[in-house]
């Protein structure tokens, strides 16, 4: 409007909320911001006018502007609520995000190699026609230690140094009644107990699960898992478990090993053997692996004691067994060469993929 006040309001008015309505996006819209309403721009320069009009037309110039700033202004409220609303639509094409682009694969996850050591155990011996149980972590501790022959003050507890779930008091002495004391699981042997109570033999069975210790250094940690066996008949033998043993080792570290037995000590079993595999690495004759013995420990193992199978309500007269106790971190470590056992505790998928 070229009017009395002589300023051209009408056609800027015009034009500015032409350009604010076509704004594709909020960076332009700002752009846009600084030339219509900015210092430079013709509005201002238009309004600067108006102190040099007349008088009497001063007024009615001075209404007219601001109306039109006005209106200008809340075009652009309007247009920036459009734009929000719209959604994506609104980033500058530096954030757009473009839909088409592929995806970053997600990380697969990777079975860590406790539980590839875990299952392959678990098909050797179901292959074997053994059970598979698996029994309470938090237990009482007359499964953990009383029905397995080492009572209250006996010195085998030390080594299991247990985790009491009511723990001691301060003067170290922990609830002395056995029948309720509740602790986390030691071994997984409490597991035969049970299944001795609940299965009559013949009995084949083997218990995988995790067990806990108060043992934190290189060679030990407080979290650690286990798998044990129990065979339970009449005329059970020492060759039994041998020969059951040998087939383990051949099936976990190659058909031509050969295994040695050792005498050793559990309170559990009487007689105790330590099993040890010829070296799958330099095939007995002697390597850093082996420490150049030719032979590797690789499990416990013993005739279950005749109190343990009378605690499971099975006739020692009548019925022998054999026992074994194996530590799938130690077998994880030795199939996969690796020589930190506390490197079995690590999440992180880059060491976890290597297996
Ligand atoms: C019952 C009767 C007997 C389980 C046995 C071992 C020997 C043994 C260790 C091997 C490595 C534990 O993980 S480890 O540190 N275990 O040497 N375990 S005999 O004997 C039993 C268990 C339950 C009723």
């Amino acid at each position: 409007m070229t009017g009395k006040t002589g300023l051209d309001l009408e056609q800027h008015q015009k034009e500015a909320l032409e350009r604010i309505a076509a704004a594709p996006d909020k960076g332009a819209l700002e752009q846009l911001r600084v030339q219509v309403l900015g210092r430079k721009s013709a509005l201002s320069q238009e309004l600067s006018r108006v102190g040099a009009l007349p008088p009497e037309e001063r007024r009615e110039a001075g209404k007219q502007a601001n109306a039109a700033k006005r209106a200008i202004e809340s075009a652009f409220a309007d247009r920036a609520r459009a734009l929000r609303d719209a959604g994506a639509g609104n980033l500058g094409v530096a954030e757009a995000i473009d839909l088409t682009f592929p995806g970053r694969p997600p990380r697969r996850g990777h079975p860590h190699p406790v539980s590839l050591v875990m299952r392959e155990l678990e098909e050797i011996f179901r292959g074997l026609g053994y059970d598979i149980a698996r029994g309470p972590e938090v237990e009482l501790d007359y499964y953990a230690f009383e029905a397995l022959n080492i009572p209250l003050g006996h010195p085998a507890r030390d080594a299991f140094d247990t985790f009491f779930v009511v723990p001691p008091d301060s003067d170290g002495t922990v609830d002395p009644d056995v029948e309720t004391r509740v602790l986390l699981r030691p071994h997984t042997s409490p597991m035969q107990v049970r299944y001795m109570e609940s299965h009559k033999p013949p009995i084949k069975v083997v218990i995988p699960g995790k067990t806990y210790r108060r043992d934190n250094d290189a060679t030990h940690v407080p979290v650690f898992h286990q798998l044990e066996g129990l065979l339970v008949d009449e005329g059970v033998t020492v060759a039994d478990l041998r020969g059951t043993l040998e087939y383990f080792a051949r099936a976990m570290f190659g058909d031509d090993r050969r295994i040695r037995l050792r005498p050793d000590h559990f309170p559990f079993t009487e007689p105790s053997l330590e099993v040890h595999v010829s070296c799958f690495q330099c095939d007995g004759k002697g390597c850093s692996l082996c420490r150049h013995s030719g032979w590797i420990e690789i499990l416990g193992s013993g005739m279950v004691h005749p109190n343990v199978l009378r605690f499971g309500g099975v006739d020692p007269e009548r019925y022998t067994g054999f026992a074994f106790g194996i530590g799938i971190e130690r077998i994880a470590m030795l199939k996969y060469g690796v020589d930190d056992l506390r490197s079995m505790l690590d999440p992180d998928l880059r060491l976890v993929r290597q297996f």
